[in-house]
């Protein structure tokens, strides 16, 4: 169950969390166009302070003009209910959901003259893939559902629809006694987890997948950066799932997840089954970063009581 709290922010007020309802005849309930944004809020020696909130605010944006949607607040507006929502709930640490959808109005594909509404929760999440899972690394099953082609749902927005397929991946790999799933893309090389973009290791060299068919992860650009800063560079390269089989280490970024080793693909044990090196020390440092311990990575945090 959801941890509740106390106001959910809706158009521009904060509504008591219970009486956060809309209309049955939401046409983002029906057909799935609506853009959100996962963000985290965690507790700093200044106090709590949001990640990255610009860049996610930008994505927002970006997603809501790919699918033509009007967002009724200017981006500056955004962030700071964001902030005031985190601020009246008085929580040091949270996930952060903005969400965009198209309101009641017309039903039938074409939404014509429907509002485009905005809400902001916020909520406790803690590991997304389990405390264990942070340390030791989790399961992971190739799917067999496919990546969205680019030109079926496009990647860049993040979009309510997208996640359908991902449930499916998500559900297919938790029914057969896996942590996540693996999503191949339409030409069969790996592009992301079900709600994470992923890295591997290959003798040495750090890889990600290029940003043909994936969501454009903030975690994922701040794990290159920080990877740079330590003189690792990433390399943006397809690869396949069987040099996933063969990499020394692998690990999964998102912004619920975090930094996730993997320790096993489809019963292939990775590297030796435990958090590679490499992995620990990106991993070490992310969560440093976003505790305000590394003072490198200042500018990305947004202090809730400035
Ligand atoms: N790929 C997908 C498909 C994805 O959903 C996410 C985030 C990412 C990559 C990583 O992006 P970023 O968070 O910017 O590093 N998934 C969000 C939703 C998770 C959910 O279950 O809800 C998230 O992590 O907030």
């Amino acid at each position: 169950m959801i941890n509740k709290t106390e106001k959910i922010w809706m158009d521009g007020k904060f509504v008591n969390w219970d009486d956060a309802n809309i209309h049955i005849l939401t046409h983002t309930l029906h057909y799935g166009l609506g853009v959100f944004e996962g963000i985290r809020c965690y507790n700093t020696p200044k106090g709590p302070a949001i990640f990255r909130l610009d860049d996610h605010i930008k994505r927002l944006f970006e997603s809501a003009h790919i699918f033509f949607l009007e967002i009724p607040f200017s981006k500056e507006e955004v962030k700071e209910a964001v902030v005031a929502t985190v601020k009246t709930n008085k929580l040091s640490e949270c996930y952060i959901r903005p969400i965009v959808y198209i309101g009641y109005g017309n039903i039938g594909l074409h939404p014509k003259g429907n509002p485009v509404n905005l809400a902001i929760a916020v909520w406790p999440w803690g590991a997304y893939l389990g405390e264990e899972g942070i340390e030791k690394g989790i399961r992971v099953k190739t799917s067999s559902f496919i990546r969205n082609h680019v030109n079926s749902n496009m990647s860049r927005g993040k979009v309510c629809g997208y996640y359908v397929n991902s449930q499916l991946a998500k559900r297919e790999a938790i029914s057969c006694g896996y942590d996540e799933a693996m999503l191949l893309d339409t030409e069969g090389y790996v592009s992301e987890g079900s709600a994470e973009n992923m890295f591997i290791v290959r003798n040495g060299v750090l890889k990600t997948t290029p940003l043909t068919s994936i969501i454009e992860g903030i975690t994922r650009d701040s794990i290159i950066s920080i990877a740079g800063d330590s003189g690792i560079e990433a390399k943006e390269e397809r690869f396949t799932r069987d040099e996933v089989y063969i990499s020394e280490e692998a690990f999964f970024t998102g912004t619920a997840a975090e930094v996730v080793p993997i320790r096993e693909v489809d019963n292939r044990t990775i590297g030796d089954g435990k958090q590679g090196e490499i992995t620990r020390r990106l991993q070490s440092i992310f969560f440093d970063a976003v505790k305000g311990k590394d003072s490198r990575y200042e500018s990305w945090l947004t202090y809730i009581w400035r």
